[in-house]
C-alpha cells in the first residue's frame, strides 16, 4: 500500500511536470505507412510517411563499414511543400536518433539545418546491417513529430548476441544502475525507470551531473520488432529529482516483449550512454 501511493505520487509529478511529455505528444499514432524505394547502389530507403510529414534522405551510392559519408536529407509535408521553420526542442532543430537492427547500436546526432526542410551531417556507421535514422523533430508552432528511414550497409550483419538482463554496466569510470518500479514492468503500465550513477572505482555516487540539452538525462527506448517503426521509438526525459546521483524517467512500454533503453547523461562536460535491455511483461 505504501509503495502504491509511493508510485500515485510520482506519477503526480510526473504529470505535472510539463517537460516530459515532450517525447509521447506526437511521438505515437502516426497513422502513415513507410514506402520503400531503392536508393543507390546498396542502400535502401524506406521514408516513413507520417499523417502529415514525411522525410526523404539521399544517399551515397555505397556505404562503407566506419567510413564517414554524407547523409542529406529533407523534411516536407506530404504535399511536397519543404518545413522551412522548426521549433527549438532541447537546444536542437532536430534530433537524429540511430539503431541498429538488432538494437546494439545507437548514436543521437544534430544534423545542421541548410534551409527549406533540409538537413545534413557527416557520420559512420560501425558495422553491416541495417539502421533505422529517428528524425526527432517539431515544426514551427506545431506538434512534436517523428520521423524514420532506414540505411543499409552492405554485409553480412555479425551474429547477435541474446539479450541480456544485467541491470548494472561500467560506462567509462562511471557504474550505472537501473532499477524499475514496479521491479517486473508491465505492458500499457506507468513505470518508473531510476538510474544510479557512481564512480565505478569504488562506487561512491557521483556529483558532477550537468544538464544534457536541457535536462538531467534523456532516456529512449525502443521496442525489438523487424522492421522497426516509429511505433516502437520513445523518447523521454529525467523527472525533477532532488538526488544528484540518480535520475529518474517516467514512461508507459505499450506492449510486452524485449525493449532496449538507451539513457544519456552529461557528466561535467562528458556524455555517456547506458544501455539496457528489458523484458516487459
Ligand atoms: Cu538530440
Amino acid at each position: 500500500m505504501k509503495n502504491n501511493i509511493k508510485v500515485w505520487m510520482l506519477l503526480l509529478l510526473a504529470t505535472l511536470w510539463s517537460g516530459w511529455l515532450w517525447a509521447s505528444d506526437g511521438h505515437h499514432g502516426h497513422g502513415g505507412h513507410g514506402e520503400h524505394v531503392m536508393h543507390g547502389a546498396g542502400s535502401s530507403v524506406g521514408g516513413h510517411t507520417g499523417e502529415t510529414y514525411r522525410v526523404t534522405p539521399t544517399l551515397p551510392e555505397v556505404i562503407a563499414p566506419g567510413q564517414p559519408w554524407s547523409l542529406v536529407f529533407d523534411i516536407t509535408e506530404t504535399t511536397g511543400q519543404p518545413v522551412d521553420r522548426f521549433d527549438v526542442v532541447h537546444e536542437e532543430l532536430l534530433h537524429l536518433i540511430v539503431v541498429s537492427a538488432d538494437l546494439g547500436y545507437y548514436d543521437h546526432i544534430h544534423p545542421e539545418h541548410l534551409g527549406k526542410g533540409r538537413f545534413a551531417v557527416t557520420t559512420s556507421l560501425p558495422a553491416a546491417g541495417s539502421y533505422s535514422f529517428f528524425c526527432d523533430y517539431q515544426p514551427a508552432g506545431k506538434r512534436g513529430q517523428v520521423s524514420l528511414f532506414t540505411v543499409q550497409v552492405p554485409g553480412t550483419p555479425a551474429p547477435v548476441p541474446p539479450p541480456s538482463t544485467a541491470s548494472t554496466q561500467v560506462q567509462g569510470d562511471t557504474l550505472v544502475t537501473m532499477q524499475t518500479e514496479p521491479a517486473v514492468v508491465q505492458a500499457g503500465k506507468n513505470t518508473i525507470f531510476r538510474f544510479a550513477l557512481a564512480q565505478a572505482s569504488d562506487r561512491t555516487p557521483i556529483d558532477d551531473l550537468k544538464p544534457y540539452l536541457g535536462e538531467m538525462g534523456h532516456l529512449v527506448i525502443v521496442r525489438q520488432t523487424a522492421p522497426l517503426t516509429v511505433d516502437e521509438y520513445i523518447h523521454t526525459h529525467a523527472m525533477p529529482s532532488t538526488d544528484t546521483s540518480t535520475v529518474p524517467f517516467a514512461a508507459v512500454l505499450p506492449q510486452s516483449g524485449w525493449y532496449r533503453l538507451f539513457a544519456q547523461f552529461n557528466r561535467n562536460g562528458t556524455i555517456l550512454t547506458a544501455s539496457f535491455w528489458l523484458q516487459v511483461e
